[in-house]
């Protein structure tokens, strides 16, 4: 082991961060390009199935809070495209593997939006999903990333309140609401289970990048913690759990669930669920009719030497 190893080992060991100018080996750089690469694409195609109800909130009020988050997420994917780059990519490349299919985004984002309370499920579930992520992750080892996911995480939990906000006007309004939130609930619930990944057991990378301190906790661990405060929620929203052996467990001090659909999973994973054609074509048109965009702000910096911009 060389002493440039040694000093690596020394820092996770003891358990500090890793600096964008510290030496660090290929496969660790690799590991986290990867993953942080995968959460910035997940914010900035996670825009789409919130856009989509935009033009239809019920109210002044909810299309502001809506629009409000929308550009958070928005943020939240420059912050973390600005931590990849710091690893030694550029931006263009990033997205070119997206278009590639060689990077992923969450499989969540690939879920069609069909209601006003799906709006009410996006924020409540995928960004409270989002949060117990996130939370373990603003003690990653790599320090950029690690600091991105303050902020993230105060945001998102903003995003948290304005969906439940959103299911309990649903939950407690007419019986037709009410019949709309339990079928929003019903769509979102485990494909936001599924937003942890694999079983340990399935998971590719965990052992690595726990061993790495990338990872905090495991994908089941943060899984089970999301069950454990979600379905208390649920049952004051007075709605229903749509997985009948979901019940609390004294024995283990955790709710249990059923088996999860993984076939599902990885068919939406691999390019094959409801929307991934639609959410990739979404992107590439808006980056090609936005290139002008680029274009401009790339001559007016060459013009003015703003080498920042360039
Ligand atoms: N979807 O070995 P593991 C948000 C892939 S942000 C698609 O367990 P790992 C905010 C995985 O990449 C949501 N692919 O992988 C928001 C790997 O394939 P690869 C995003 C998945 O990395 C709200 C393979 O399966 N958050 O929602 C998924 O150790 C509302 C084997 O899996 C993050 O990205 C999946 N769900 O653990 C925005 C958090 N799960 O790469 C807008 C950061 C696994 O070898 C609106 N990421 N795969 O080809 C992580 O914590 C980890 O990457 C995990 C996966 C836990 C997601």
């Amino acid at each position: 082991m060389d002493k440039h190893e040694v000093a690596f080992n020394d820092l996770i060991a003891q358990d500090l961060k890793i600096e964008p100018r510290d030496w660090m080996p290929e496969k660790y750089r690799k590991n986290l390009i990867r993953q942080v690469s995968q959460h910035a694409h997940s914010e900035i195609i996670g825009m789409q199935p919130e856009g989509n109800w935009l033009l239809r909130a019920p109210s002044l009020r909810a299309k502001q809070v809506l629009l409000a988050k929308i550009q958070d997420e928005a943020g939240h994917g420059l912050y973390l495209y600005s931590v990849a780059e710091t690893l030694g990519i550029s931006r263009q490349e990033l997205v070119q593997q997206l278009h590639e299919g060689k990077a992923k985004y969450s499989s969540i984002f690939n879920y069609p939006t069909l209601t006003w309370a799906d709006m009410g499920a996006v924020g409540w579930l995928v960004d409270g999903a989002a949060i117990v992520n996130q939370v373990s992750l603003q003690r990653t080892s790599y320090g950029p990333y690690a600091r991105s996911m303050v902020r993230i995480c105060k945001e998102e939990s903003f995003h948290q309140r304005q969906g439940f906000e959103i299911m309990v006007q649903m939950a407690k309004g007419t019986p037709e609401q009410k019949e709309m939130a339990q079928d929003a609930l019903n769509r979102f619930w485990e494909p936001s289970l599924m937003m942890f990944g694999p079983h340990d057991a399935d998971s590719a990378h965990s052992s690595q990048s726990m061993k790495w301190k990338i990872k905090r906790e495991s994908n089941d661990y943060l899984r089970q913690k999301f069950i454990d405060r979600t379905v208390p929620q649920i049952e004051f929203l007075g709605l229903t759990v749509p997985d009948a052996n979901c019940k609390w467990n004294e024995e283990t001090g955790h709710y249990d669930h059923s088996p999860f659909n993984w076939d599902e999973f990885w068919n939406v994973v691999e390019g094959n669920g409801p929307c991934n054609a639609e959410r990739l074509e979404h992107h590439k048109k808006a980056q090609s009719d936005n290139a002008w965009v680029r274009e401009a702000a790339y001559a007016y910096a060459q013009k003015t030497d703003i080498s920042a911009v360039a």
